[in-house]
């Protein structure tokens, strides 16, 4: 039985290899993901004859088109944007858009495939999909990035819609980049929709949006930890990244009464012993969100080290909130963390642990919460968005608060469901097939197509 389901995943993962060749980011979610499920399937031949694990590993559709623009120095600027509509059988496609210069269609593929299960875990009624640019913002002028979004969204307008492919933010795609966006959608269909979220509050952004997806995965930290009845107070937190998530995170950890003592940025990270203060954290908001500026310039700022070129994980800490990219979290990097003393890790960002760090994570027994569950309060908030969006009014603050808190424990529900063991809950295995399951049974009421 146990050498069937071994060989199952192999012949399944070979398939999957041979039919999206050089693309390893979507290989490893998919593997990820195959480990999961493929052994759930065992007694649940509906599923399997229906082959619904291979149809959710093919995208319902790419698309990729050219952006030219000009920038400031009046040169023509060619990039190419993509957006992956991945699945949409429990409701229209829903996932970000990522802007970074190195961009593969083998990364988007990954995030379209992941944010499928990671919609279907928030209980929102929400497809999955991934867009994109390889286009860097960074050096780049206001108008620069505003040109490059027009161009951008003239192409991308015809795919999405409100009920079709509702697309946000990701690296690189911030308040800025979403507005430009919103308001060339808007010029270009003279419909006032909700076909962004992640929006400014003067038009049709929710409350709590920028907050959700980092103080998200710290509500699922403090989940996990308390079924070891343990709590953020006075817990050491390594935070990776200095972003939208990573800023939100930290600031939540802080109100936890944790002590966050790293940041990072793709330059290096910084090491803040004594914890990085609220007032500290506001520079940093100032530092990345308005001057656009590198941590290195904290490090110069607090008098405290910066490492160029490394990441924080071998800083020996409490928990970790890994929130800057995919494939952050090596092998060796989980091994120093839980040599170190790392009781949890809960991931801000998508995918930053490769497949045998998780392996590390799980032979240690530390509570290790994957990015498709851990980070799912930014998507969940952007579903709220399109409610209020569709209902024409918008919620408070408080209430939003609420429901993310809500929504995060639910999360953590569904994970203990279908990942509780003996003596502990595989938060991977639980959100892989709490994901799973509601998309599975969608499609095979479809029939086959
Ligand atoms: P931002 O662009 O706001 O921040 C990204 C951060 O990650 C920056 O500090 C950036 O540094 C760093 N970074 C980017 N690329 C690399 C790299 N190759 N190596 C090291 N550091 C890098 O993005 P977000 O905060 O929105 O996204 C962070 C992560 O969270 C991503 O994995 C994203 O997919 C995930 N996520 C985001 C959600 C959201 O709502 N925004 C929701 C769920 C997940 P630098 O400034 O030098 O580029
Ligand atoms: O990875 C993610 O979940 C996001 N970047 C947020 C997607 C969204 O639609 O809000």
């Amino acid at each position: 039985m146990v050498d069937s389901v071994q060989a199952q995943i192999a012949d399944f993962i070979s398939l999957i290899t041979t039919r999206n060749p050089n693309e390893p980011e979507f290989h490893q979610a998919v593997h990820e993901v195959a480990c999961s499920v493929i052994p759930f399937m065992e007694d649940k031949p509906e599923y399997r004859e229906a082959r619904i694990l291979e149809r959710i590993a093919e995208p319902d559709r790419i698309v990729s088109f050219r952006v030219s623009w000009e920038d400031d120095q009046g040169r023509v600027q060619i990039n190419r944007g993509y957006r992956v509509q991945n699945n949409n059988a429990i409701g229209p496609y829903k996932g970000g858009l990522r802007f970074t210069g190195d961009l593969k269609l083998s990364v988007l593929k990954f995030l379209a495939f992941e944010q499928t299960f990671k919609n279907s875990l928030t209980g929102l009624p929400m497809g999955g999909g991934k867009g994109g640019a390889n286009f860097d913002p960074k050096g780049k002028s206001d108008r620069e990035v505003m040109r490059f979004c027009q161009s951008f969204m003239t192409q991308l307008f015809r795919y999405i819609g409100r009920h079709t492919d509702v697309p946000a933010g990701d690296i690189g795609v911030g308040a800025r980049e979403v507005s430009f966006l919103f308001s060339q959608y808007k010029r270009l269909t003279n419909e006032f929709a909700g076909v962004l979220t992640g929006k400014g509050l003067s038009f049709g952004g929710s409350q709590v949006r920028t907050e959700a997806t980092g103080y998200g995965t710290v509500y699922f930290m403090e989940d996990m930890l308390h079924t070891r009845n343990q709590a953020l107070e006075g817990k050491i937190a390594l935070v990776s990244g200095s972003g939208n998530v990573a800023q939100y995170a930290i600031e939540k950890l802080l109100h936890k009464g944790a002590r966050v003592v790293t940041a990072s940025d793709s330059g290096g990270f910084i090491h803040d012993p004594a914890g990085i203060t609220p007032e500290r954290l506001a520079w940093i908001k100032e530092l990345k969100n308005k001057r656009r500026g590198r941590i290195s310039e904290y490090a110069d700022e607090f008098n405290v080290p910066y490492f160029p070129g490394e990441r924080p994980w071998r800083v020996p800490c409490d928990v970790a909130l890994p929130c800057a990219t995919q494939n952050e979290i090596h092998r060796k990097d989980a091994i120093a963390l839980c040599e170190n003393g790392c009781m949890s890790v809960a991931e801000g960002a998508n995918m930053p642990t490769t497949n045998d760090g998780i392996d590390i994570f799980h032979e240690s027994g530390m509570l290790y919460g994957p990015g498709k569950a851990a980070n799912a309060g930014g998507v969940a908030i952007s579903g709220l968005e399109m409610s209020q969006n569709a209902m024409h009014l918008s919620w408070s603050a408080e209430e939003l608060n609420e429901r993310l808190r809500n929504i995060m424990t639910n999360i953590h529900e569904k994970c203990r469901e279908y990942g509780e063991e003996r003596d502990r809950i595989d938060y991977v295995k639980g959100a892989n097939i709490g994901g799973f399951v509601k998309v599975a049974d969608a499609m095979l009421a479809y029939g086959i197509h």
